[in-house]
């Protein structure tokens, strides 16, 4: 009986590793600011840094607003899709579960985030890197408890890491003479104290796991919309944009540096500066009819800060480089993931048709309210 119930409780435990036993998939973790959002900010009460009213969203899944701030995919889902992974869902959604965690990695990117704590602050709340890598902890942490250690290590290393954040440090802070950060620092020395901030999270992400990582740089963002209003001719600010070139090549040569030094560290840059720039030169050129200015506007008033269901929308939305003030289009959005794809020389999954890169069909068609 004896023997019996030993050999019973063997099977039983055979059995449960290979029931319970995960078979690693290998998900996403992303770590970003508004353009990698998909929800985040929706659930902090106090943010005012929201893509909560239409039409946000107006060319995804339903069409209702949906966390992102565009009109369908960020650069990050488009990636994912292109890859084979599944969308992360956000970290705030009430639904999630370490299930869903084990089949979806986590997004933990939040509207007004920045590499560093202080930007964004005018926004209230927003999750800063660093409290989204404090977040990914606890994840982590969920997840141990859930498989086992050694189950979670192979995970989290096998994992995908994105981590797109910079433009805020630069919009929303630096730049901006409401924060101290602008009259304390120069650009060289705000660039080094970027580089040491930067530097220090992905070798904290490194320690929770993180092998594959990479890191998207900035557009020219000196062109978006809001601060082409900063002058009369509505040009493109070169200042900005000199930053976001510097940024990249800064963050080029960190990456590149940890990937030497951190052990069996993947960790890659990726940007799409020039053919961004280039678009918004020629726009003809890609078939855009628009390039300077948001195609989610509130008649004449410019900037406006976000798009509302007082807006007007353009005619052909795949037309605008620029969806709202800040942030691209699902279509320029489309031209600046294909490009990362093509500069990481990354092998994108066969498709064969059934899995398009067009947007999910609205469903309900949104009724203009105005
Ligand atoms: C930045 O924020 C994190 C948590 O959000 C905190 O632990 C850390 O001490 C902060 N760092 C600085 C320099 O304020
Ligand atoms: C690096 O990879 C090797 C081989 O897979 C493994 O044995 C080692 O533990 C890894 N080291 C780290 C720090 O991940
Ligand atoms: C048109 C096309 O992409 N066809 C591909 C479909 O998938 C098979 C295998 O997965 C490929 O060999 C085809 O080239």
């Amino acid at each position: 009986m004896k023997f019996m119930a030993g050999l019973f409780a063997i099977i039983v435990t055979i059995l449960g590793v290979s029931i319970e036993g995960y078979n690693c998939k290998v998900v996403q973790f992303i770590f970003g600011d508004s353009l990698s959002d998909v929800g985040n900010n929706e659930h902090l009460s106090r943010s005012l840094a929201k893509a909560s009213l239409p039409w946000y969203g107006i060319d995804f899944g339903n069409g209702l607003p949906n966390g992102r701030y565009t009109n369908g995919r960020t650069v990050a889902d488009i990636i994912g899709d292109k890859m084979g992974l599944p969308r992360p869902p956000a970290f705030l959604d009430p639904s999630l579960t370490e299930d869903m965690i084990l089949e979806n990695g986590v997004n933990y990117a939040s509207g007004g985030g920045g590499i560093l704590n202080e930007t964004g602050g005018l926004f209230i709340q927003r999750l800063c890197m660093y409290r989204q890598i404090e977040l990914f902890q606890g994840t982590r942490d969920l997840v141990v408890a859930k498989v086992g250690k050694t189950e979670a290590d192979k995970f989290f290393q096998e994992a995908k890491y994105v981590v797109a954040l910079g433009s805020n440090d630069f919009i929303n802070n630096y730049l901006m003479p409401v924060y101290s950060d602008s009259w304390t620092y120069n650009d060289q020395s705000y660039m080094t104290y970027l580089m040491e901030t930067l530097q220090d999270q992905l070798t904290i992400l490194h320690g929770l796991g993180a092998r594959d990582l990479m890191v998207f740089g900035l557009g020219p963002m000196g062109c978006i919309p809001l601060q082409r209003v900063l002058s009369t001719s509505g040009a493109c600010q070169q200042k900005t944009n000199n930053l976001a070139l510097s940024f990249n090549k800064a963050t080029s040569n960190l990456v590149s540096q940890l990937s030497t030094k951190l052990p069996n560290a993947s960790y890659k840059f990726g940007d799409a500066y020039d053919v961004v720039n280039d678009v918004i030169t020629n726009p003809q050129k890609y078939g855009f009819s628009n390039s300077d200015s948001p195609c989610c506007s509130f008649g004449r008033i410019r900037p406006a800060l976000t798009c509302v269901p007082a807006s007007t929308l353009c005619k052909d939305r795949s037309k605008y480089v620029f969806w709202d003030e800040y942030h691209p289009s699902d279509s320029a959005n489309e031209l600046i993931a294909n490009e990362m794809i093509k500069n990481l020389g990354w092998t994108t999954v066969a498709n064969n048709g059934t899995n398009g890169p067009s947007p999910a069909p609205a469903a309900i068609a949104p009724s203009p309210q105005g």
